[in-house]
């Protein structure tokens, strides 16, 4: 086995901290948890999409649009941060029918920091 010196192994440690720091960064704003989850498959249509982060929302510049697998917008309402959470994204969907559903998400961070992503769920 190969045995590293202390300066192989303080040039490590440098090369490992520059490596997870974009990884840090990266950690405002993630999606916690959403309602419907990603991947799921409901027996009943949801009438409102919920989705939690880690971190409070600037609710002027966070959106959510929900579009049908043809890739129409299925949503008229805007999203809203929930007046109770504001790590809480909320929004109301018509009646959905059976099919695919993707969820476009973006978000600002009350420290200003942006994040999206898209996650897809599907209604029997
Ligand atoms: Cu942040």
């Amino acid at each position: 086995m190969k045995t590293f010196t202390r300066k192989q192994l303080m040039g490590l440690a440098t090369a490992a901290a520059i490596a997870f720091m974009p990884v840090a960064a990266l950690a405002h704003g993630k999606l916690e948890n959403a309602v419907p989850a990603s991947g799921s498959t409901l027996d009943t249509a949801p009438d409102s999409l919920r989705l939690t982060f880690n971190e409070d929302l600037e609710s002027t510049f966070s959106t959510m649009k929900v579009s049908d697998s043809t890739g129409a917008a299925i949503t008229k309402e805007k999203a809203k941060v929930d007046a109770s959470n504001p790590r809480v994204l909320t929004i109301a969907l018509p009646k959905l029918s059976s099919g695919s559903y993707s969820v476009q998400w973006a978000v600002m961070t009350h420290d200003a920091h942006k994040t999206k992503g898209t996650y897809t769920f599907q209604v029997k």
